[in-house]
């Protein structure tokens, strides 16, 4: 043998990761409107959902590990944005789940100015991952919340998540109802499982041209933009 690469018709190898975990970091809490936030100007990414749908469990699968975003036996108790820094290239914010429906009237509606004031003022913000449960109806939260990102115009990556507890056809027709009921473009639909790891490199790589995209723009003056049709 040559040591010549593999490759050849018929040999499959699993895909590169598009999103290689190097380093992880915990930046730290934002619990107010006005309170700490990370000084960093890298790009950022929020995460966004109910409380329950399955942000923590998908997290930890995006990034490969057991326990970096806590799976919650008491849901809706985080009520705090938190922030960490990817390879030390893109900023990962996990935003508080909303709408538990066992807490009061007026706590439930406590997610909203914190997640709000964060998303309109967050100058690094490249993208926001909102995330919705295969197997239910959006609730007006989730309305409120996909709203407010069209509002802001931030572009939005939608993970439908659980899959795994429904079989492909009926996944298939949950995510075309969900993109009916909400206006949603398929296109943009993730179907999840943190269980099985379906559509974890899929989102791992919408996240890479996120961040990839929102340094260009950063570094390039928009003269400069060379014209490379292909
Ligand atoms: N079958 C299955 N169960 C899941 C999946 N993701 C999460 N779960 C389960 O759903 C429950 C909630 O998961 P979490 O990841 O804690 O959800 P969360 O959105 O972070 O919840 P809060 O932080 O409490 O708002 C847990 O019992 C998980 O084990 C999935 O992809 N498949
Ligand atoms: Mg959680």
């Amino acid at each position: 043998m040559t040591g010549a690469p593999a490759g050849e018709a018929g040999a499959t190898r699993p895909a590169p990761d598009p999103l290689v975990i190097r380093s992880l970091e915990f930046l730290g809490p934002m619990a107010t409107v006005d309170g700490w936030r990370p000084t960093s100007t890298l790009p950022e990414i929020a995460f966004a959902g109910r409380s329950n749908v399955g942000k923590s469990s998908l997290l930890n699968r995006l990034v490969r590990r057991k326990a970096f975003a806590r799976v919650s036996r008491t849901p809706g108790r985080t009520r705090e944005i938190n922030f960490f820094s990817v390879n030390g290239t893109f900023v990962l914010s996990d935003l508080p789940g909303y709408g538990y429906a066992r807490i009061s009237k007026a706590r439930q509606a406590e997610w909203r100015p914190l997640i709000e004031g964060y998303l309109r003022r967050s100058p690094n913000l490249r993208g926001v991952v909102q995330l919705l449960d295969v197997r239910r109806e959006p609730t007006d939260d989730d309305r409120l919340m996909l709203d407010l990102l069209a509002d802001i115009g931030v572009p939005t990556i939608i993970c439908v998540t659980k899959v795994d507890k429904l079989s492909k056809p009926a996944t298939g027709a949950q995510m075309e109802a969900i993109a009916r009921t909400l206006q949603l473009d398929p296109e943009q639909m993730i179907p999840f499982s943190a269980v099985t790891g379906e559509g974890r490199d899929e989102l791992a790589e919408a996240l890479v041209s996120l961040v990839a995209v929102s340094s260009e723009h950063a570094t390039d003056p928009p003269a400069a933009s060379p014209a490379e049709p292909d």
